[in-house]
């Protein structure tokens, strides 16, 4: 019914556009897609397909086939068109099996390659996918790229190959680990910026949220979505985690794991709503840990779902803040006037979803349903679902937007926390960043390594 409700209103005021305003009922264009249109449909094309919303799921094919567009004179974020479009396409390919999508994907796939046209092969952050001209974000310290955006295109890029048949993609991508694993890294972290054209780190910031966050999920998941055969991204995932247990994970003086923000040596003992991913994460690689920490990896993510469920519980909305602290004498409370809003993020949930897959344990339904439930009291609208400008105020003051992730990630997830286990198992899928689902490339069907790259 939530699904339905997005889903209608987004069809109704802002169809063909890429978001909602659901208090304004218009359309919402975000310049992460130039004027690639689409993005919520496209982005929802395999929650429709798997909550069998079937009339739905054919008109959004149809507006893919007759609208969706990239020849288009557009400066595009790499990163969000490669998460929410080409991982939304794939997925929809291969829940469906219609090749428009297998066809989509690929020649969006091949509008990206300039991005890689680089001293190292560092793909630049912004795109026009005309003129095929790159770019950094002008605020990303010394030009650099950064590290959840360049290190976030892996799984897509080897589907790419996989379904194209042209090693290319592959290629991109195995060079980005290449020209990682000659960099020092400091104490093992790795910096959020790196410069295309030197191959030299920029600022000594590192964070498991924002700039940083999906680089580490996807080095787990490139090795499970291997069927267990990429053995170095497999290395580079437990190295990483270890780094993070020494240097950036902490225990506030309440009891609370966090995961805290390290600049050049110092601690900001901070956790972004972004952060809450790396529950779900620690869990999902438990069982490769090496040397017997499979219960602590488990564990770790159990304390990171109960940290991020104190960070909602402490608000009066029971919605989590953008980002909250443990200084000062508070804990899991956001402190800054501009880290109080939620936008309909779906991390905290996706942890919740994969710690209830992989334990059981009935606390994380029910810390879903309160979710549910604080959604519908205070984001659901009459046009639509909106985000929150302040979670820890009594009255909704809403942002009037609709992201197109509320779709493709908070509803998916919400929707497989609550289905049985065999409903896209952990065997043969794994998510994408946005929770697109890819399938594992199992050994058995020819996928080796070598054929891989
Ligand atoms: C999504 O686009 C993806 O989950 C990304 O990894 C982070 N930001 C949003 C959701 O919060």
């Amino acid at each position: 019914q939530m699904m339905k409700h997005a889903w209608d209103n987004y069809k109704r005021y802002a169809w063909g556009l890429n978001e909602l305003k659901p208090i304004s009922k218009q359309g919402h264009s975000s310049n992460l897609f130039g004027n690639i249109q689409g993005a919520t449909i496209v982005d929802a094309l395999d929650t429709l397909y798997i909550m069998e919303m079937k009339e739905e799921f054919k008109e959004a094919k149809e507006w893919v086939e007759k609208n969706l567009d990239f020849n288009v004179n557009a400066e595009i974020s790499v990163f969000e068109v490669n998460i929410r479009f080409v991982g939304g396409l794939l997925s929809a390919y291969y829940l469906s099996g219609e090749e428009v999508f297998r066809k989509k994907a690929v020649e969006l796939g091949e509008k990206l390659l300039p991005a890689f046209n680089t001293p190292t092969g560092i793909p630049w952050a912004l795109l026009n996918i005309k003129s095929g001209i790159g770019r950094n974000w002008p605020w990303a310290s010394g030009g650099s790229s950064i590290l959840a955006e360049f290190g976030t295109l892996h799984l897509e890029f080897v589907h790419l190959s996989h379904l194209s048949g042209n090693p290319v993609f592959a290629e991109k991508v195995m060079n980005i680990r290449k020209v990682l694993n000659r960099l020092d890294k400091p104490e093992g972290l790795y910096p959020n910026y790196l410069n295309p054209s030197s191959g030299q780190w920029g600022q000594h910031h590192v964070s498991i949220g924002g700039l940083g966050d999906s680089f580490y999920e996807y080095l787990l998941k490139a090795w499970l979505m291997s069927d267990r055969t990429d053995e170095e991204g497999k290395k580079m995932y437990y190295d990483a985690v270890q780094a993070m247990e020494t240097h950036l994970i902490r225990k506030s003086s309440g009891g609370l794991t966090y995961i805290a923000e390290w600049k050049g040596g110092l601690l900001e003992h901070k956790m972004g709503h972004l952060t809450c991913f790396a529950g779900g994460m620690f869990a999902l690689g438990a069982d490769g840990a090496p040397k017997d920490k499979t219960g602590h990896h488990i564990e770790l993510g159990a304390e990171m779902a109960r940290t991020c469920h104190e960070s909602y519980d402490r608000t009066s909305m029971k919605l989590g803040p953008e980002a909250f602290r443990f200084d000062g004498g508070v804990e899991a409370i956001a402190t800054r006037q501009n880290e109080k809003y939620y936008i309909l993020r779906p991390e905290v949930i996706e942890t919740y979803m994969y710690m209830w897959r992989l334990t059981h344990d009935p606390k994380y339904r029910q810390w879903g349903w309160e979710a549910v439930e604080a959604l519908e009291k205070h984001c659901r609208v009459d046009g639509g679902y909106s985000g929150i400008r302040d979670v820890y105020n009594n009255h909704e003051s809403h942002d009037d937007v609709q992201q197109s992730f509320f779709l493709s990630e908070t509803l998916k997830y919400l929707y497989l926390l609550f289905s049985e286990d065999d409903l896209l198992p952990f065997e043969h899928w794994v998510f994408n960043t946005e929770a697109h689902p890819l399938p594992v490339l199992h050994k058995d069907d020819g996928n080796t390594e070598e054929n891989q790259k």
